[in-house]
C-alpha cells in the first residue's frame, strides 16, 4: 500500500522504540481480545462497529473466539486482559487516546498489543511511543491479522504490517454471530472502499484510495441475510461513497474518447445496478441507510434503484450553502443555493430520506451563514443533519494547509501542540481549530450548538416526521432524531461538563426504547429458501404480528 502522507511523531516516548514482543505463547492459552476505544459508553450502540467483526473472522479458529470488547457500550475490564493475550485496538483520530490508555494498560498485565485502523495507519510510530504498540497494522487488516496473530504467538511480531489496499475480492465478510446480543440497532455492511473524488477535509481517497474496490453481490447479500436473522431490519452500508460513478464521469471519459476507462466505469456502474437488484430482492420491511455524493440526484435511474433496493436514506455531504464554502473544501461538483435545494428535493422525491451533513468554520463562512445553512436544509425537506465544525483530521490536505501554517508555534493546551488535538485530553481539547478570519473558535462553536438546537427543537423534528407514515413510524423518527442530538452535538459540540454528562445520561435512557422499534424477531431460518421467497417469508412474520416492534 502506498501511504499518501508521512507524519512527524509527537516527541514523548514511554516505550523503548525496540519494543518488539518476544514471547511464544500456545494458541490455546492465549485469548485474543479486539478493542474498539471510546472516552463515552451508551450502553446501546446506533450501528455495529464493522471492524471488529471483520477482524472476529480473520481471527484463526486455533485461537478460539476472539473476545469482542465495544467500549461505545460499556468501558473494557482490564482484569479480562491476562499476559500473554493478544490485544488488537482500532483507532480513528477521535478516539486515538483512549486506545492509548487501552494499549499502555493492557502492554503493562502482560499482553501483546497491537494498532491498526485509520489514525494508526497515519501515525504508527506514535502507537509505539504513546500506546504501548508492540505491533502496528497499516492499512487494511483483512489478510494481514492473521499472520500478526501467528507471528505473535510464535515470538517473530514485526514492529509494522503492511496490511495495503486488498482487493475486493478478499475483503473479509463480518463475523456477525459474535455479536452481543440486544445491543445495536443496525447493523453494517460494506459494499465499497474508496472514493474517486478529493475533498479537502477528507483522508479517504488518499488512505482507502481513489480506486473503488467494489465487494461481490453474493457475499454482501449473504451477510445481510445473517443480519436478518439475528432480528436487523436496518443496514448501514458502510461506505465512503455508494456512488463511485457519476454521469459526468462517463460523460467526461467519452468526451475523452477513452474507450478502456468508459468501459470500466460502465462495468463498476453496472456493478452497483446488479446489487441493488438483489437488495431490491429482500424482504420489503429491510432498510438500508448509505453515503453518497449529491451529483446521484442527477440519476434518476439510480435513484429509482436505491429505492427498489430499500435504500430510504443517504447520507450527502453538502458541506456549504455557498460557491465560495464549496471551492474551500474542493467539492466544486456539488450545487449552492436553489440549485441545492432542488437536488436535495429530488432525492426525497425518489423515496431516498437525506442525512445533510453540513460544515462549519470554513474561511468563506460569516455570521450569516449559520441561519442560511440551516434555512437551507429545511427547505430542502432533509430529514436529519448534522452540523460539524471543521476539524482537521490528519492525512487531509487541510490538515496538512494547516500544520505547515501554523508549524512550531502552534498553541498549546495541557502541553499539547494543537496540531495534536487528539492527545489533548478530552475534557480540554478545543472544539475548533484553525483560526478564521473573522469569527472566533467560540462564536463558531457557539453558533453551531445553536443551529443544531434549532433543527432538533421537538416542534421541527415533529414537522418533519410527517414522512412516516403510522403514528409508530412518527415516534420512532422523534426518538431517533433526539437520540442523535443527544449522541452528537451535546457530548461533541458541548464545552461545558454538566451538558455532556446530562445528555449522556439522555442517550442511555432514550437509546434501549429505541433500539427496540429498530430491531425485528430473529428469523433463524431466514434466506433459506430463493431470493423471491425470502420477501414472502418475512413479510408473512410481520403480518402475523410475529415480529416484535418495528417502524
Ligand atoms: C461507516 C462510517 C461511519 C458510520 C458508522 C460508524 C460505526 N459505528 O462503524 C458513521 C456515519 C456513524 C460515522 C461517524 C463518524 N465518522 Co466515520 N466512517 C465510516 C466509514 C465510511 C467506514 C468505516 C467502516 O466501517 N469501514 C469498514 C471497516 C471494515 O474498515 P475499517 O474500519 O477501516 O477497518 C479496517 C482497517 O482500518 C483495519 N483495522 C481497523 N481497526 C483495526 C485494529 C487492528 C488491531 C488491526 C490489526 C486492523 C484494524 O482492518 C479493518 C479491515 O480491513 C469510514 C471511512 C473509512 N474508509 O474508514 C469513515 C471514517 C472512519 N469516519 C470518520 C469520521 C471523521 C467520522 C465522524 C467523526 C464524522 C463526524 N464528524 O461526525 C463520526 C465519528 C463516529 C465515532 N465517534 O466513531 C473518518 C475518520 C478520520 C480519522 N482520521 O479519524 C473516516 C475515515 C472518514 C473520513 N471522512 O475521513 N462513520
Ligand atoms: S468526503 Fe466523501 S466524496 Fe469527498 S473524498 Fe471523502 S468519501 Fe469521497
Amino acid at each position: 500500500m502506498s501511504r499518501a502522507v508521512s507524519v512527524p511523531v509527537f516527541p514523548v516516548s514511554v516505550f523503548p522504540a525496540s519494543s518488539t514482543a518476544k514471547i511464544a505463547v500456545a494458541p490455546s492459552a492465549m485469548t485474543v481480545h479486539l478493542v474498539n476505544p471510546s472516552h463515552i459508553s451508551f450502553g446501546i450502540g446506533v450501528i455495529t462497529p464493522r471492524w471488529l467483526f471483520v477482524l472476529g473472522a480473520a481471527t484463526p479458529a486455533a485461537y478460539g473466539l476472539p473476545n469482542i470488547v465495544d467500549e461505545t457500550l460499556e468501558p473494557l475490564d482490564l482484569h479480562t486482559i491476562k499476559a500473554g493475550d493478544i490485544v488488537g485496538i482500532g483507532i480513528h483520530t477521535g478516539n486515538a487516546l483512549r486506545g492509548y490508555e487501552i494499549g499502555t494498560a493492557a502492554r503493562a498485565r502482560g499482553a501483546t498489543v497491537v494498532f491498526g485502523g485509520i489514525h494508526a495507519t497515519l501515525y504508527p510510530d506514535e502507537a509505539h511511543e504513546l500506546g504501548g504498540a508492540h505491533a502496528v497494522v497499516c492499512g487494511d487488516g483483512d489478510v494481514v491479522w492473521p499472520l500478526v496473530i501467528n507471528d505473535a504467538a510464535q515470538g517473530t511480531l514485526q514492529r509494522r504490517y503492511e496490511g495495503g489496499r486488498v482487493d475486493a475480492d478478499r475483503f473479509v465478510p463480518a463475523r456477525w454471530d459474535l455479536l452481543p446480543a440486544g445491543r445495536y440497532m443496525w447493523g453494517s455492511v460494506q459494499t465499497v472502499r474508496g472514493c474517486p473524488k478529493h475533498c479537502s477535509f477528507c483522508s479517504v481517497w488518499r488512505t482507502d484510495g481513489q480506486k473503488p474496490r467494489q465487494r461481490g453481490v453474493d457475499s454482501v447479500v449473504e451477510e445481510i441475510i445473517d443480519l436478518r436473522r439475528q432480528g436487523f431490519r436496518f443496514v448501514a452500508l458502510a461506505d465512503d461513497n455508494f456512488y463511485p460513478v457519476a454521469l459526468a464521469d462517463l460523460a467526461m471519459a467519452e468526451r475523452q474518447g477513452n474507450v478502456s476507462r468508459l468501459e470500466q466505469l460502465r462495468a463498476l456502474r453496472a456493478e452497483r445496478f446488479e446489487l441493488m437488484a438483489r437488495l431490491a430482492e429482500l424482504p420489503p420491511d429491510m432498510v438500508f441507510f448509505t453515503q453518497i455524493t449529491m451529483e446521484a440526484a442527477e440519476d434518476d435511474s439510480f435513484l429509482d434503484a436505491m429505492r427498489r433496493a430499500h435504500i430510504k436514506g443517504a447520507l450527502v455531504g453538502v458541506e456549504a450553502v455557498t460557491p465560495e464554502g464549496l471551492r474551500d473544501v474542493y467539492k466544486n461538483f456539488n450545487e449552492a443555493g436553489e440549485a441545492l435545494v432542488d437536488r436535495l428535493k429530488k432525492f426525497r422525491e425518489h423515496g431516498v430520506y437525506v442525512l445533510g451533513s453540513f460544515i462549519f468554520g470554513l474561511p468563506s463562512d460569516r455570521a450569516s451563514t449559520f441561519d442560511a445553512t440551516a434555512d437551507v436544509a429545511e427547505r430542502a425537506g432533509v430529514a436529519f443533519a448534522q452540523f460539524v465544525m471543521l476539524t482537521p483530521y490528519p492525512g487531509t490536505v487541510d490538515f496538512e494547509a494547516w500544520e505547515k501554517k501554523v508549524g512550531a508555534s502552534a498553541e498549546r493546551v495541557a502541553g499539547i501542540p494543537i496540531t495534536r488535538h487528539w492527545l489533548i485530553p478530552q475534557a480540554q481539547r478545543p472544539k475548533v481549530y484553525a483560526p478564521h478570519p473573522v469569527m472566533t473558535p467560540d462564536e463558531i462553536r457557539a453558533r453551531t450548538q445553536a443551529v443544531w438546537d434549532r433543527f432538533y427543537s421537538l416542534r421541527r423534528i415533529w414537522v418533519r416526521s410527517r414522512c412516516a407514515q403510522t403514528l409508530r413510524a412518527r415516534l420512532a423518527f422523534v426518538l431517533i432524531s433526539k437520540l442523535y442530538r443527544q449522541m452528537y452535538a451535546n457530548t461533541g459540540i458541548a464545552t461545558d461538563s454538566a451538558r455532556v454528562n446530562r445528555a449522556n445520561r439522555w442517550a442511555r435512557l432514550i437509546a434501549r426504547p429505541c433500539r427496540r422499534l429498530f430491531v425485528a424477531r430473529p428469523l433463524p431460518a431466514f434466506g433459506e429458501r430463493s431470493g423471491t421467497r425470502l420477501a414472502a417469508q418475512s413479510t408473512r412474520g410481520g403480518r402475523d404480528g410475529q415480529e416484535t416492534e418495528q417502524v
